[in-house]
């Protein structure tokens, strides 16, 4: 009976160990499952050959001895000479057969590129895992084992890799008390409050699944800046978490307020000409390089929704960066200056911009629409900042919706370095419960064309520095991350963190790949789960635009919280908060007209980009209402109205989301219960919520073009008012910049 119980504790610990509640993410190692394939892989695969000579190297071998040992079962040897199906991986400096190899070659790896390939040396078939830099060798060995991990062959590797973008930053947008800004996923991974004396255990995972994908850098705080986290105080923790990246390329960054030689430094004015502030921003340089010497820089957001900045002075963008440039520069730091303001105009020095509430100088606005209001602060500033300046941009003009067309910016600034801000938390695409894959929107955003030096000139090559020849380039995704178990809320918002370090270093893979990739990681390699997983991620994307956004509406959601949908809402605090302001539906039509005829935002794209859009017959219909105010009758499809398709749109969008239910359904045999009914229970949620969409948006705007629900369409189970009058002053994701 004893027995029979040690059995049963036995067996259960076993289960409990198993239990996947996605702390792993897509590092999950399990055992290989296609018995023919781990034959091959454990024929090909006896030992290792890497000598742990640096802090990197020693975690590159770590992580490959324990993967190997769990994906193959079998016990690997680190050993000292070279066997038959070894894997021999290194630098020049560490490893003569590395040197060996890589002269022999021709390879153009630059900092962080690194080389596989199946070769053989002293006459043994060895693999190859060779890189100029220890860091190199890290990535190799995360791309060797996502090869196994993702079930491909590895019997004549040959591949090559180099990063397309130097620097592959997250964003976390992390308050010192925890809280996150539109953060849906638990509170801050930092623990401010024990740092710098206790050392997470997630502090070394985060880092891990940052270097399996490449990510590089980790802005620590939020952009809505916290001087105190310039204090001795603070910097000995962001020291701490610095200590513990560096084995795994990841430098750290700060955000810095711009009046923090006021709150911090006892100054009277944060003038950037003002020869004591530049001091006081020197002298902090020195203090930060001395604890961290790898310290990456600053990340500034100024002059927008109340943050100080330089205009607070009478001083412009470029002087307001150039004085961080200066201070960093000696020490090889780098500054991320944000392009997203709107309208300086009403703004004051020491104002909290608070969406939501209503400002005494709100009536003072006289604002241009404020799709062209970065453009137009920015582009008269082209080649004034420092070569160690890189202007953050928002992929699109407005704020991180559904689907935006790609910011003019990206094609406006040749002679200034453009870094990419892509937004990895889900603020305005369903929050953390709804399923939506994100890489088939940055891809759109990557491809677009700018043709600012003919056909060709993609965001992409704006981004990677090829078509103005930069020499830093930079990209950001703003974090989904928090201390959930699973990390992301979400067990798909993996997905995206994923997606944004692959395209950071790659951006030529597609979505399709990157979604096969992750799925066979993080669930699983049977194709029978794949190939539904795959489609409903891909069109995931699609799918929300339908039921919240769809046919280029934006900013049509809550207020302040961004949760659910308030076409109607009409009385913010700026006129340019106001969902009104942006759908502009009246008895005429819908849609805001950005052509000459309007505001003329189209203006600011080159004449072959305004030719896309500029004509409302011709304009793509994904478009239509960023760029055109639309009659409701106007024939937008053979056969159907705007409204109809407005009514079709909708309606498709919330089907979709049935569809991704039902599929999802069918894939339980596949995987594990514990991630299998998390996903199914928060589709449930994203039904209600489509649902919810389609009839507000859909019974608000009816009241504008007093056109019937086409028949057949499922009728709104409430009326306009019962939608109006839902609240959620407790939504998440909002707190301050504490
Ligand atoms: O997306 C909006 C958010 C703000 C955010 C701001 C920004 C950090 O609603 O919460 O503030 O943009 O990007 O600065």
């Amino acid at each position: 009976m004893k027995k029979l119980f040690l059995v049963a504790c036995t067996v259960l610990v076993a289960v409990l160990l198993q239990a996947e509640d996605g702390y792993r993410l897509w590092l999950r190692y399990d055992k290989i499952d296609d018995a023919a394939l781990l034959q091959q892989y454990r024929n090909t695969i006896s030992g290792i050959q890497l000598e742990p000579s640096s802090p990197t190297l020693s975690v590159a071998r770590q992580e490959l001895l324990n993967a190997l040992q769990s994906l193959l079962d079998k016990q690997i040897t680190s050993q000292q000479t070279i066997t038959g199906n070894c894997i021999v991986a290194g630098t020049p400096s560490s490893s003569s057969i590395v040197k060996q190899f890589l002269s022999a070659g021709n390879f153009n790896l630059g900092k962080e590129g690194f080389v596989i390939r199946s070769t053989n040396i002293e006459g043994k078939k060895v693999t190859v895992i060779a890189a100029g830099s220890d860091i190199g060798v890290l990535y190799g060995v995360f791309t060797f084992l996502r090869l196994l991990q993702t079930h491909q062959h590895i019997n004549d590797l040959s591949i090559t890799s180099v990063p397309a973008i130097q620097n592959r930053i997250l964003d976390h947008w992390d308050n010192l008390n925890r809280t996150i800004e539109r953060g849906y996923a638990g509170i801050s991974i930092w623990n401010w409050h024990t740092l710098p004396g206790y050392i997470d255990k997630r502090y070394i995972d985060y880092a891990r699944a940052n270097a399996s994908i490449g990510i590089n850098g980790s802005v620590l705080t939020n952009v809505n800046a916290n001087a105190l986290v310039l204090t001795k105080e603070y910097l000995l923790k962001v020291k701490a978490l610095a200590d513990v990246f560096r084995p795994y390329g990841i430098k750290v960054y700060l955000t810095a307020k711009f009046s923090a030689p006021i709150e911090i430094g006892g100054l009277k004015t944060a003038d950037p000409l003002d020869t004591a502030v530049q001091n006081w921003w020197n002298e902090k340089c020195n203090e930060i390089y001395a604890l961290i010497p790898d310290f990456g820089g600053f990340l500034i957001k100024a002059n927008s929704e109340g943050q100080p900045g330089p205009q607070g002075y009478g001083r412009t963008h470029a002087d307001g960066a150039n004085m961080f440039a200066d201070a960093l520069a000696p020490h090889g730091g780098i500054v991320m200056w944000r392009a997203f303001v709107y309208d300086v105009r009403v703004q004051k020095t020491n104002e909290h911009f608070e969406e939501g509430k209503t400002h005494e100088h709100s009536a003072t606005i006289a604002s241009d629409d404020r799709f062209k209001q970065a453009y137009n602060e920015f582009k008269p500033l082209d080649g004034k900042f420092r070569k160690n300046v890189l202007i953050q941009v928002k992929n699109g003009p407005i704020d991180f919706q559904p689907r935006e067309p790609f910011s003019p910016l990206f094609g406006a600034m040749p002679q200034t370095q453009l870094m990419m801000e892509f937004q990895l938390t889900q603020e305005y695409l369903g929050q953390a419960t709804n399923l939506v894959f994100e890489a088939p929107l940055f891809k759109e955003v990557l491809v677009a064309d700018t043709y600012t030096k003919g056909k060709g000139s993609t965001v992409a090559k704006v981004i990677d520095g090829s078509l103005n020849n930069n020499t830093v380039t930079g990209i950001a995704g703003v974090a989904n991350i928090g201390n959930d178990i699973d990390w992301t809320g979400h067990p798909f918002a993996q997905s995206n963190w994923y997606a944004f370090g692959r395209l950071a270093w790659d951006h030529d893979l597609s979505a399709a790949q990157i979604a096969d990739e992750w799925l066979r990681q993080t669930f699983s390699n049977n194709s029978a789960f794949l190939d539904p997983a795959k489609t409903i991620m891909l069109t995931s994307r699609e799918t929300l635009v339908d039921y919240m956004t769809p046919l280029g509406l934006h900013h049509i959601m809550g207020t302040s919280h961004h949760y659910g949908p308030a076409p109607w809402v009409d009385n913010a605090g700026r006129a340019d908060w106001n969902p009104v302001y942006y759908h502009k539906a009246d008895s005429a039509g819908i849609g805001f007209d950005r052509t000459a005829t309007g505001s003329n935002a189209l203006s600011q794209y080159n004449p072959e980009v305004q030719k896309q859009w500029n004509n409302v017959n011709t304009c793509n219909e994904k478009y239509v209402l960023w760029f055109h105010h639309v009659p409701w009758d106007f024939k937008i499809q053979p056969g159907r109205t705007l409204w109809d398709e407005l009514c079709y749109k909708y309606n498709t969008g919330v089907d979709s989301v049935r569809w991704m239910q039902a599929a999802w359904n069918g894939l339980a045999t596949y995987i594990d219960q514990e991630r299998f009914e998390d996903v199914r229970m928060l589709l449930g949620i994203q039904e209600t919520e489509a649902v919810w969409w389609r009839n507000a948006c859909l019974l608000y705007f009816q009241t504008f073009s007093k056109m019937p629900f086409p028949a057949n369409y499922e009728k709104p189970d409430h009326d306009l008012e019962y939608y109006k009058a839902l609240k959620f002053p407790l939504a998440p994701g909002i707190g301050g910049n504490m």
